[in-house]
């Protein structure tokens, strides 16, 4: 069994963004500008901004970030989303979710300049991916096609089975394993809560891809020898003996199904620091211009 390790790749991805920044900056081209939303206290969400606007200084981005209170209404936050939008020197952006329940996510979701989009949540981005146009590719599953490309972890052929159909992990990422592409060619069972017998879907999996936020449900005796196994789970379970009272826990019992797989993401440092390589990475090819045409210069008369 070989872990993939998520935080020496996060760590080597960043150092290979910090390089192209040094390049861009000796070139005298724009560093590339990420800002982020935080609306409310939400213990979990601030931590992860706080964590992306680290990783920002890590690799010499300049990123700005933007908080207001659980109170903020829907209108206030949508003017800010469209500042964002309309701010030359903000290359991407994104609103961190969850959002307090007076704001409606998909509204605010569509409001943000899919340009700008570097979560790749808008529709159109997630249109573009479907029908392999150039995109900004949702986080986490971009991480864990990293994860599998930089193991060398053969995908072409196999059978991946995706536990959960979330619009943020199993959905995209079951389109992404089967199209055609470098990491991709996968036959994909996209499995979730109706799915009937589903221990008999993931014991046919070469691949595992488990996203269906419930702490260790993927249990031994529901895998085959050899598999991949990609744990996208981070749940948050009482634990008096940790520090904060909490322990992280995935979706996948490790210790039953490690024993049985040729390769496992840990929880935490498997996943979950990828998707925040992932942003940068989305925001650097925002500030090249990669995905969508710069926007063509004002004529002057
Ligand atoms: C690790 C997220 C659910 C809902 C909204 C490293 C992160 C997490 C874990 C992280 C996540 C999950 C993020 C670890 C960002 C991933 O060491 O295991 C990093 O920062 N994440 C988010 O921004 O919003 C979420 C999960």
């Amino acid at each position: 069994m070989q872990l993939i390790d998520g935080n020496k790749l996060a760590q080597e991805i960043k150092d290979e963004i910090a390089g192209e920044v040094r390049k861009i900056q000796a070139e005298g081209g724009k560093i590339p500008h990420l800002a982020a939303v935080l609306v409310g206290e939400d213990p979990a969400s601030q931590s992860y901004v706080r964590s992306k606007v680290r990783s920002c200084e890590q690799v010499g981005f300049k990123s700005t970030l933007i908080r207001r209170g659980t109170e903020l209404t829907e209108a206030e936050l949508l003017d800010i989303v469209q500042g964002l939008n309309e701010d030359p020197d903000i290359d991407g952006f994104i609103v961190q979710l969850p959002l307090p329940a007076q704001i409606d996510e998909l509204k605010v979701t569509l409001a943000i300049d899919p340009r700008k989009d570097v979560d790749g949540f808008h529709p159109v981005n997630f249109g573009r991916m479907a029908q392999g146009l150039p995109a900004y590719l949702p986080a986490t599953p971009y991480g864990i096609l990293q994860m599998l490309e930089r193991y060398g972890i053969e995908t072409s052929g196999k059978h991946c089975v995706v536990v959960g159909r979330s619009n943020i992990v199993g959905t995209p990422i079951s389109i992404l394993l089967s199209r055609k592409a470098k990491v991709g060619n996968c036959t994909v069972t996209l499995t979730h809560s109706r799915t009937r017998d589903l221990p008999a879907e993931t014991r046919r999996a070469d691949i595992i891809i488990a996203a269906i936020g419930i702490p260790n449900f993927v249990r031994g005796d529901m895998v085959k020898e050899g598999v991949v196994v990609i744990d996208v789970g981070i749940n948050r379970v009482d634990d008096p003996t940790a520090k904060r009272g909490y322990r992280l826990v995935g979706d996948v019992h490790f210790d039953e199904v490690a024993p049985k797989a040729s390769f496992i993401t840990p929880v935490p440092g498997g996943v979950g620091p990828m998707t925040v390589t992932s942003l940068l990475m989305n925001t650097l090819r925002a500030a090249r211009g990669e995905v969508y045409p710069p926007a063509a210069k004002s004529k002057t008369p």
